[in-house]
């Protein structure tokens, strides 16, 4: 098995752009050039470095990484690119090249994360470092933010932003950190804007390499290099369904954390293992010394298929409701009062087992390996769709249409509810899968059609988060 690195000996922070962008600077050395003219048009001075961190897709592994489980994730070209001056005014500036993102200053000792605009996510990733670096007098700094990764579509725009403003304050107040302690950084104060993901956004965010997918597991974060069979290429395509984690988070995404929770305490407590302080569904595997495919039995056997209910659940555990909201659930979900856990167990458990099994056909490479990756994403997205019910019609359609269209697997890939799909594909009918997929989902619609470039696209695995010094 390759370990790419451990904890401590992070891949190198400091790159080229060619290094970077793997030698094609040609299509990006104008967008910088770009940047540090709007920089100097602000500021009235040259950035002193860009800081650049990467959106991701996941291969397989959806809605796990926040119970405890693995996922394999690959970074994308596509990233979030901020301009970086010191100042001496003890003030944050924040502008942005899309003039719908309004410029926002405010004293870089006080400032509030009370809102979802853009800037708020910067100021997530600033505070997250500021007080872990212990930063008691941090510098003033002046910042352009450029980004090319689509919003809402299930890329990871917005962890993006997040990784991009941890290394911009860490670098701007002139210390260092490895890429391992960024991404434990960044996962833990994604949570000031009130999402309880996992890890996997900002761990591929940093750690990322060109050239090779990552399994990345967590507590703490590792990530091992998977090498993807020849002769494929990942495509992804955006449903342009927008999926506003943010948004929903109350209803859907955060209502799924607190399922996958419950179900925990639930089948600790049956196994009589400490469930109080039992929060994800690894523990009870580790507890209980289970493969996954008996956690899939033990599942099937404990949990009921019908929603449970705030009572069932009281009565079960021994707590009032204010107890059962206040320790095992979180303010946004505090008025959910169906909880499906079988389900949302059962996709859990077999998607980690799926994650392994992938993973490990990309290292054996049988000779029918495309075909069982194909399968294995395919039974993902049955699995993402019909028990954790993250999928929705467009995204169905879109899957069933890449697979008619030459695809061996397709899948949702991100959070879901909208977003983009994943297919694998050999690269032999790569042409004929793209056009019979414009054809069939972009073509039909002139707002589809208008945004076909950059919805449907194949991609490689890119490169992680970087300081860059342009001259
Ligand atoms: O959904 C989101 O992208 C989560 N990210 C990520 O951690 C993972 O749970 C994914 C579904 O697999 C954030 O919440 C930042």
């Amino acid at each position: 098995m390759a370990e790419s690195r451990r904890a401590g000996t992070s891949p190198p922070l400091f790159h080229s752009l060619e290094k970077v962008y793997l030698g094609s600077t040609e299509k990006v050395a104008p967008r910088y050039q770009k940047m540090k003219e709007t920089f100097q048009q602000k500021y009235s001075c040259d950035p002193e470095f860009y800081a650049r961190a990467p959106g991701r897709v996941n291969i397989i592994g959806e809605h796990i990484d926040y119970c405890g489980y693995g996922v394999l994730p690959m970074a994308v070209e596509q990233d979030i690119v901020i301009a970086v001056g010191q100042n001496d005014k003890k003030t944050l500036n924040l502008s942005n090249t899309f003039s719908s993102f309004h410029d926002f200053s405010v004293s870089c000792e006080e400032y509030k994360i009370n809102g979802k605009e853009w800037y708020h996510y910067f100021l997530c990733g600033y505070k997250g470092l500021v007080d872990y670096m212990k930063i008691t007098s941090p510098i003033g700094l002046n910042l352009l933010v450029d980004g090319n990764v689509p919003k809402s579509a299930g890329l990871s725009s917005s962890s993006a932003l997040v990784c991009c403003s941890g290394l911009a304050t860490v670098h701007g107040n002139g210390l260092e950190l490895s890429k391992h302690e960024l991404a434990e950084v960044c996962t833990k104060c994604e949570q000031y804007i009130g999402t309880e993901g996992g890890g996997m956004d900002q761990s591929i965010s940093f750690l990322a390499e060109p050239g090779t997918a990552k399994h990345i597991e967590f507590d703490p974060i590792r990530a091992y290099d998977v090498t993807l069979p020849d002769g494929i290429v990942f495509v992804i395509a955006n449903s342009l369904v927008e999926m506003k984690k943010s948004a929903t988070a109350g209803t859907h995404f955060n209502a799924r954390v607190v399922e996958c929770r419950l179900a925990a305490k639930v089948l600790a407590k049956v196994s009589g293992l400490d469930w109080k302080n039992v929060r994800r569904l690894s523990e009870v595997q580790q507890g209980k010394k289970k493969t996954l495919d008996e956690m899939v039995e033990m599942v099937d056997s404990v949990l009921h298929a019908e929603p449970y209910t705030k009572e069932e659940l009281c009565q079960f555990f021994g707590l009032t409701e204010d107890e059962l909201i206040s320790g095992c659930m979180s303010p946004s979900t505090a008025g959910v009062n169906s909880f499906k856990l079988h389900d949302r167990a059962m996709h859990v458990y077999s998607e980690a087992s799926r994650v392994f099994k992938f993973k490990s056909v990309c290292e054996e490479k049988p000779a029918n390996a495309i075909q069982v990756l194909g399968g294995l994403m395919n039974e993902s997205h049955e699995s993402c769709s019909k028990m954790y019910e993250c999928s929705c019609e467009e995204l169905d359609q879109l899957v069933s249409l890449c697979r008619k269209s030459g695809a061996v697997g397709s899948r949702l890939t991100g959070a879901g509810w909208g977003g983009c799909t994943v297919s694998l594909v050999p690269i032999a009918s790569l042409n004929d899968f793209m056009k019979a997929v414009r054809d069939g989902y972009y073509a039909a619609d002139p707002d589809r059609l208008s945004r076909v470039s950059e919805s449907l696209f194949a991609t490689q695995p890119g490169s992680g988060a970087a300081i860059l010094k342009l001259d």
